[in-house]
């Protein structure tokens, strides 16, 4: 096993995606309309913050999911609480509990999964004042249409819809979503949505990072030993009292200041020296991105909406715009800890753009970190 070939020492610290590094003073210059009400010094300092990854469910062998979705106060930002519209698994066990991103959906092609959404959200939006009816979407799935989601199939409150999906494509990364009519972008803001990872034979005989089942997802040192990781992006703005701001300027879009990745603000992910496959999914209600690696090494893509892909596609540059998935390859294993006499050969900590130089480098300036930064 990985882990038990590679010391501590080995590990090095990888800073997932964040937008915000680079964004978030232009942002706030620009886009007043769009920025959060809490004071900049109040949110986290990017890459602060340990990365989290979405419950799991294994439905490879088909059966009933059963989810609910329900509206919860969490911790985003940290001493504010938020309140989250996300789904919860029911497992007849635990008290469901909903989280954005909603649980991670495996399934394999070839044996149809039946998924029960019950909406268990308030009669009223909190801040925002409508009904909050829902329809599920499980994009990128052909579905029957009653089990599409479409807009106007509309479960309301205290109801229950049953979707019968056949996963009868190619492995690919899908993603359930909020689609209820008038309200989808207020649903999803508030965080219904979710992955789906399709899985089939041809990528199980490949030798890519795959979910290992039953493997804790992080060493007692938060080291991720998983190695197949989704990477939800989602842009918000926060109220003063730390509840989501919602402002699509009359519906032309909504551009928040700050950027969670699986419901974090900038986190910090901890890797081996390996490759990871991440899984790329833009939840952003209206905002694309640019994926880069601070120090402009070559990304490896190996899926895309459509599935994987014949050949692996090296890129410097990722965009990713609305509800698009990649399914991405980087290798760490050439990284390790730079010794001080070498340093400036080494990519400092603050991801460098056009108008900030390289800062001098610290005794953190072996730490990695792919930028995103807003198209
Ligand atoms: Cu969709």
């Amino acid at each position: 096993m990985i882990e038990a070939q590679v010391s501590r020492r080995d590990v090095l610290k990888f800073s997932a995606l964040g937008a915000a590094v680079v964004a978030l003073p232009l942002e706030r210059a620009v886009r007043a309309k769009t920025v959060s009400q809490i004071a900049a010094s109040k949110l986290p300092a990017p890459y602060t913050l340990p990365f989290a990854v979405p419950p799991v469910v294994d439905g490879r062998g088909g059966g009933v999911v059963k989810l609910e979705q329900l509206a919860k106060q969490v911790s985003i930002i940290p001493g504010y609480q938020t309140t989250i519209f996300g789904y919860a698994l029911v497992d007849g066990k635990t008290p469901p509990v909903p989280t954005t991103p909603g649980p991670t959906i495996h399934a394999q092609r070839g044996t149809p999964l039946t998924v029960m959404q019950a909406n268990k959200l308030p009669t009223v939006h909190p801040f925002l004042n409508y009904d909050p009816w829902t329809s599920t979407h499980l994009h990128g799935s052909a579905s029957k249409p009653q089990y599409d989601g479409y807009a106007s199939d509309i479960t309301k409150v205290g109801q229950t819809k049953r979707y019968i999906y056949p996963n009868k494509q190619d492995a690919r990364t899908l993603w359930y979503h909020d689609h209820g009519v008038h309200h989808t972008a207020e649903n999803a803001y508030m965080g219904l949505a979710a992955q789906y990872h399709l899985h089939d034979d041809v990528e199980k005989g490949l030798s890519i990072p795959k979910w290992e089942f039953g493997r804790q997802t992080f060493t007692t040192d938060g080291v991720a030993q998983q190695f197949d990781l989704p990477l939800v992006l989602a842009d918000k703005m926060f109220s003063a009292n730390g509840e989501f701001r919602y402002d699509d300027a009359g519906h032309t879009g909504l551009w928040g200041d700050v950027v969670l990745v699986n419901g974090v603000p900038w986190p910090n992910l901890k890797v081996y020296k390996r490759k990871y496959r991440f899984r790329v999914l833009n939840a952003s209600i209206s905002r694309g991105y640019r994926l880069q690696m601070s120090n402009s090494a070559p990304i490896s893509v190996i899926g895309t909406d459509g599935g994987l892909m014949p050949q692996v596609q090296a890129t410097t540059q990722l965009r990713i715009g609305m509800a698009e998935r990649y399914e991405i390859v980087i290798d760490f294993s050439k990284y390790t800890r730079a010794p001080s006499s070498s340093c400036s050969t080494w990519a400092c900590p603050t991801p460098r753009t056009s108008t900030t130089p390289a800062r001098s480098c610290s005794s953190r300036s072996w730490t990695r970190r792919p930028v995103c930064r807003p198209t």
